[in-house]
């Protein structure tokens, strides 16, 4: 019995306002020219394109937009260590006023998730592209409405869990899975709307291909009941066993459903060498997309997100060796699609 139909739902999001480095908002296209439709339904998989989320137009499904607002003060601000300075009204108190572009972030954020969650409700294999991966704060918080019981696979070389208080670096590509989790203590403007939205159990996710984490952040995760696999453990145990026991730990019972999020910078930069933040020592080619075939074995995966793939500083395919004709673009955009495919349940036999 299948948790979701064979119909993709593919959801673009061209957003780039959770870090500092232009063309990351050009993955959603590059996918699409690089013949996903095509690839997919040969896999037997219905495809439908809901197109780009606009990060600065009205949302196509929000009705409803936050009540609460700031006054007077601008977007990118990045005054203080993460503490809102008093503002008059006294309502700042409540927020945090270090994330840069938050009322962008915050505002395309909920857009994706009222069109993960639409797209979920109608039992769609829901296919989230960035984009940087602030995008996942509104794809898995419209999925866990939909779907309450979701567990999460996170494939990346950060932890993406430092909150306002931690953050090196004020960009909200290094805090989704702390917002998810419920770590932030004050609001951020622009996402008022996440307070109405399930936090996601510690428990029900796990960290693959972690390297390189920042202090504090590392503190909060060790300490927290998240599931950590670092590149240490891929080697240690084999990606064959990491993934077996990651699984184990979100869904024991092996009953819910699963989405999968996909950071390409957990691949090593040999491999996915088109993303803003790469760290060395990182999956190979068939790591990546072993776990992307373990997720398609389970039967249980309804949802993915790719994140972090800029075709803007991605290397030429004439560098690569053995590549699939039926894919079009560079590097980091063929791997993209090859890895969806997997994750779609292509397999070598
Ligand atoms: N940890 C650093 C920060 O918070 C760098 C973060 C992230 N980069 C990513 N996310 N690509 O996975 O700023
Ligand atoms: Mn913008
Ligand atoms: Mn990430
Ligand atoms: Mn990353």
């Amino acid at each position: 019995r299948l948790l979701c139909d064979k119909t993709v739902a593919y959801i673009g999001a061209p957003f780039n306002d959770g870090q500092e480095l232009k063309g990351v908002d050009e993955g959603p296209k590059a996918l699409r020219d690089a013949g996903l439709r095509a690839y997919t339904m040969k896999m037997g998989f219905a495809f439908e394109d809901w197109g780009d989320i606009n990060p600065h137009a009205p949302s196509r499904y929000t009705t409803v937009e936050s009540s609460t607002s700031l006054k007077g003060d601008s977007d990118d601000s990045m005054e203080g260590e993460g503490e809102g300075e008093a503002h008059g009204s006294g309502e700042s108190a409540v927020y945090y006023t270090n994330v840069k572009n938050s009322r962008e972030v915050g505002r395309a954020c909920k857009k994706i998730h009222d069109a993960t969650q639409h797209a979920a409700a109608e039992k769609k294999f829901v296919l989230t592209i960035g984009g940087d991966h602030s995008i996942a704060a509104g794809s898995i918080a419209g999925l866990l409405t939909e779907r309450p019981d979701l567990a999460i696979i996170w494939v990346d070389a950060h932890g993406d869990c430092n909150t306002p208080e931690t953050t090196p670096s004020g960009n909200y590509h290094g805090m989704p899975a702390a917002h998810l989790l419920g770590w932030f203590k004050k609001l951020v403007p622009g996402f008022e709307w996440m307070q109405k939205v399930p936090t996601l159990p510690e428990n029900r996710i796990a960290f693959v291909g972690l390297r390189d984490l920042d202090p504090a952040e590392k503190d909060m995760m060790m300490h927290s009941g998240v599931h950590c696999f670092t590149m240490q453990d891929v080697d240690r145990y084999g990606i064959s066993k990491v993934m077996d026991m990651a699984l184990s730990k979100i869904d024991p019972e092996g009953r819910r459903p699963l989405h999968l999020s996909l950071d390409v910078d957990a691949c090593d930069p040999a491999v996915a060498p088109g993303t803003g933040t790469k760290a060395r020592g990182g999956l190979t080619y068939r790591e990546v997309h072993y776990i992307c075939e373990a997720m398609a074995e389970t039967s249980r995966l309804t949802s993915m997100d790719l994140v972090e793939i800029n075709p803007l500083i991605d290397t030429p395919s004439e560098d690569l060796h053995g590549d699939d004709p039926d894919i079009k673009g560079t590097q980091t955009v063929r791997l993209g699609v090859e890895l969806i495919a997997s994750a779609l349940g292509k397999t070598i036999m």
